[in-house]
């Protein structure tokens, strides 16, 4: 019978390998897991609407019933504030960073970025939907409170990102810079447990992921790859819910793509509890994530916590194919804007 492990007993095995560790990324990993916990009973009881309330009403304990985004919110907010290893939160939901002053963190040494309920747009027709988080060590003074910079940090200074997945089953995959692993929620022990051990990205898979909608509005060298990935017979699948798409590439190949548009002429995903947390996990399983302008997206520079790029990511040989592919067929710079009506 297979030793079940859980992932308490593996982030502190792993405390053990690295001799400079001292306990306190060990306990956000925890209370994030314990956030997701919480997380996953309300998500799984979303379509229990017309039993538990719709948004603004109040429930039969007299509670008012909340939006699930804000409801995920609140509770990986209420986590993190008691861990007392984390020193500010920034939030998709919130428009500026959180500073926590709490006596518990007041020694405090990270910073949590995160996307609480990612794709929330899927719940009402029961479609996976997951959270993203990033952890980056403060750069300020540890006796003051947070400063933005602390949070404006490339995605290179990550020490650890990771994602829930509400799906068929809530899987919780981190790295903190040695691998990426998965743990999938047992209901019926409330523990994630080692499901998907050292996740390794293949080097290509069947499929490409993008909004095809869109087509008309990407640049021609956007819409000539993938033309491209039809003529391969690549499979087409794209959920609309980044988590998923980006679960489903890690696990058996293929490449993700949000190129920019007119609505978003900088790409639509959000850098800091999107692209960043997300590429990381991506390169640490072996695979590539750039912009569609060809810079690795852990290279760039942060300047707003909102800020959004474009994004290509997935297995390396389909990423450095589309690099080349783009390369060779791309309209140079100058005759580029005039065929795109840019003066
Ligand atoms: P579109 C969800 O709103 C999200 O931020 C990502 O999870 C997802 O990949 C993307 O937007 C979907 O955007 O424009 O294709 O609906």
């Amino acid at each position: 019978m297979n030793t079940i492990v859980t992932l308490d007993e593996f982030i502190i095995q792993r405390q053990k390998d690295f001799s400079y560790a001292s306990g306190e990324l060990t306990g956000l990993l925890r209370d994030i897991g314990v956030a997701a916990k919480i997380v996953n009973r309300e998500v799984n009881k979303a379509g229990l609407v017309n039993i538990i309330g719709v948004e603004g009403s109040e429930n039969s304990h007299g509670e008012s019933v909340q939006k699930l985004d804000m409801y995920a919110n609140d509770k990986l907010i209420d986590c993190l504030k008691n861990s007392g290893e984390c020193c500010g939160i920034a939030s998709e939901e919130n428009e500026s960073f959180i500073p926590i002053k709490s006596v518990a963190s007041k020694n405090a040494k990270y910073v949590v970025v995160f996307d609480p309920l990612d794709g929330s747009s899927n719940i009402d027709v029961n479609v996976s939907v997951g959270t993203i988080f990033g952890i980056y060590r403060r750069k300020s003074n540890v006796k003051g409170p947070c400063k933005l910079g602390d949070f404006l940090q490339k995605g290179t200074e990550l020490v650890a990102a990771g994602y829930v997945i509400y799906g068929t089953s809530t899987i919780l995959v981190y790295s903190t810079g040695s691998g990426v692993n998965g743990f999938t929620l047992d209901p019926s022990i409330g523990e994630f447990c080692l499901s998907h051990r050292d996740i390794k990205i293949p080097a290509r898979g069947q499929y490409y992921s993008v909004n095809q909608g869109y087509y008309l509005k990407f640049d021609v060298d956007m819409r000539r790859y993938i033309d491209y990935c039809s003529d391969l017979n690549l499979r087409l699948r794209y959920i609309g819910s980044m988590v998923s798409d980006i679960h489903r590439t890690l696990l058996v190949g293929g490449i993700f793509l949000y190129p920019n548009t007119r609505k978003y002429p900088n790409g639509k995903l959000r850098m800091l509890y999107e692209c960043n947390p997300l590429s990381y996990l991506i390169e640490q399983a072996g695979g590539k994530a750039i912009t569609t302008g060809m810079e690795r997206i852990l290279d760039i520079e942060m300047t707003d916590l909102h800020q959004r790029s474009t994004i290509v990511m997935g297995s390396p040989d389909m990423v450095d194919e589309m690099k080349a592919f783009v390369q060779r067929y791309s309209i140079p710079a100058v005759s580029k804007n005039s065929a795109n009506g840019v003066s």
